[in-house]
């Protein structure tokens, strides 16, 4: 008992093992959904994409056989060796030493003989005997391991796995098996090695695992990792070309999810082109394992995924709810939800959902949002992001649409925008903006003094259109000044400058610092007025031309003793005499 509960748990870490060994790179990134960090201005959360860890699928999945009954031993039967058909056992259901039920396919494997579900044999030859396994979720998973199935018996003659991204409603093929393609498909034999990056997605028929009963070999593939291998190499050591590619295409990205599998067995393995039809108990269908790795989809929104009456659920993050993550928390959806971005690589970008003006009365969980969210009167005019801080206001309730026309008394009216499932106000007054009328518009900022409903809730900015940079201002009404300017408004002039027709200017004069020299006087401190013979912008030098005498004195000997000598230089360069002159 011990013993073998010893060798299960054995069995388990060497899958959990061999699982990490696959994919080193994968389960290096994108596995933490935020970080606190902290600045000067306080603490904040950085968002990243995020994804759970690819895990065993099999724990999690439900199995159904059709026909149900299709399972041996009810009623007890014999069956035989494909090599030698006089070596024979039975299979009883109500034996458990001799039943083989379906979940003995997906069972912990790790003693030996390997445990095995078995099809009934082919005793109603020529009618076909054909199974369908189906693998469900009943949740979207991502595959990043190969699917494979280990048979008991023979490999089968002719086998499709398909998949469906709708929990079963529809369904597509993912790879056709046969000993004879053409034959058994009327498609050409092709491997997964004849793909390549753009073909990647092509539908093929393989005879690499059906080479008859005479092989050892008892394992079929569904090639996950040959695929990845086209983008990441094939050691698949560049995960995050693989990565890119997955962002931007989205089917191929689609063609790696499901939500369920099948397993259509069509013939059985018979050895030869006719079946032996003496010895049908040598023809069934026997899986002892059937392995599933991938990972739960939650569009990159969570590490987590758990398991909750017995479904998958991705434990979210970003204020994103659903199953996969795939929309925003209520009081979240200050904007449309979208899926986390793995790129840039290799961090991702997280697109969390903000919160709605509906969650007003209770404010968000986190501090602040780190980097683009705007807040009331800092006019972001890309963004409709509510203030954080209107605490004040009471909660509105999202009920429907009717209920959702809440703009604050600005406006009465409002439109439904299907593409965003949301309700915007439109023509909203008293110089409001935003989905409920709940910002102020460009050059207003917010009166906090004022409720969110009041006329007067908005103030104009007022900036300086002289001293500022442009007429908004921030939610406590501060213009941006332009350099040399300063005060709420950018209307005064810092230390230095002085107020001019165009703005603030530094002082070219004054009667400190900078005093106009020889006898000039500052003009409005913006140039000094020289008297004759100055000049300069303080009128620190003479006036050289009428009189050049008066200036040779000042100017200094070096100009006039050095200019025979710079005439002179073309003149020696022209007759090679460079080296007459030592430098
Ligand atoms: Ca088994």
């Amino acid at each position: 008992m011990y013993l073998s509960r010893f060798l299960s748990l054995h069995a388990l870490w060497v899958t959990v093992s061999s699982v990490m060994q696959h994919y080193p790179s994968v389960w290096g990134h994108y596995d933490v959904c935020k970080t606190q960090i902290y600045t000067e201005d306080g603490k904040f959360w950085d968002y990243t994409a995020c994804q759970p860890e690819a895990i065993d699928m099999m724990r999690y999945v439900k199995v159904n056989l059709d026909p149900p009954d299709i399972t041996c031993g009810n009623p007890p039967e014999n069956f035989c060796g494909m090599g030698n058909p006089y070596m024979c056992n039975e299979c009883d259901a109500a034996i458990d030493e001799l039943a083989h039920p379906p979940e003995l396919m997906f069972d912990v494997e790790g003693r030996h003989p390997y445990t095995f579900w078995q099809s009934t044999t082919w005793k109603a030859y020529p009618k076909p005997l054909r199974v369908n396994i189906t693998l469900s979720w009943n949740k979207t998973i991502e595959l990043t391991d190969n699917i494979v199935i280990t048979f008991e018996s023979s490999r089968p003659d002719q086998m499709i796995l398909e998949k469906s991204l709708d929990y079963g409603r529809t369904w597509q093929p993912y790879q056709y098996y046969a000993t004879d393609c053409l034959n058994a498909f009327n498609m050409e034999p092709k491997t997964v090695r004849d793909l390549s990056q753009h073909t990647v997605l092509e539908i093929i028929c393989t005879e690499e695992y059906s080479t008859g009963y005479m092989s050892n070999s008892k394992i079929i593939h569904f090639e996950i990792k040959d695929r990845f291998a086209f983008f990441a190499g094939p050691r698949l050591h560049n995960m995050a070309s693989l990565y890119g590619q997955l962002d931007t295409t989205k089917n191929l990205r689609d063609f790696f999810t499901v939500t369920d599998l099948r397993i259509r067995l069509l013939r059985p393995a018979t050895g030869e082109i006719y079946v032996d039809t003496d010895h049908l108990t040598r023809y069934f269908y026997a899986i002892s394992d059937i392995k599933v790795v991938g990972r739960c989809k939650c569009n990159l929104h969570a590490t987590g995924c758990r398991e909750e009456n017995k479904k998958l659920l991705c434990e979210c993050e970003h204020n994103t709810t659903g199953p996969d993550c795939g929309k925003c928390k209520k009081n979240y959806q200050g904007r449309p939800w979208s899926p986390g971005s793995y790129l840039p690589i290799p961090k991702g970008t997280a697109n969390i959902c903000i919160p709605s003006i509906s969650s007003i009365g209770n404010p968000p969980k986190f501090d602040r949002i780190l980097p683009n969210i705007s807040s009331l009167g800092v006019s972001n005019p890309n963004q409709v992001g509510p203030k954080l801080a209107l605490s004040t206001v009471s909660s509105v309730q999202v009920a429907n649409h009717k209920r959702d026309c809440e703009c604050f008394r600005h406006s009465n009216r409002c439109t439904y925008i299907e593409l965003l499932s949301t309700v915007v106000c439109v023509s909203c007054k008293h110089k409001t903006r935003g989905q409920h009328c709940e910002l102020c518009r460009l050059g207003y900022f917010r009166n906090a003094s004022a409720e969110l409903d009041d006329e007067n809730v908005c103030i104009e900015c007022n900036c300086n259109p002289i001293g500022s940079v442009h007429d908004r201002c921030n939610e406590k009404g501060i213009c941006e000044c332009k350099e040399g300017t300063s005060g709420p408004k950018c209307d005064k002039c810092l230390p230095g400058y002085n107020w001019h027709s165009w703005g603030c200017q530094t002082n070219v004069c004054d009667n400190e610092l900078q005093i106009c020299q020889n006898g000039g006087t500052c003009q409005n401190n913006i140039r000094c007025l020289c008297p004759p013979p100055y000049s300069g912008v303080l009128c620190e030098k003479l006036s050289c031309e009428k009189d050049s005498q008066s200036c040779s004195q000042d100017s200094g000997q070096g100009a006039v003793s050095l200019q025979p000598l710079v005439l002179l230089l073309p003149l020696v360069a022209l007759l090679g005499l460079s080296e007459l002159f030592i430098f």
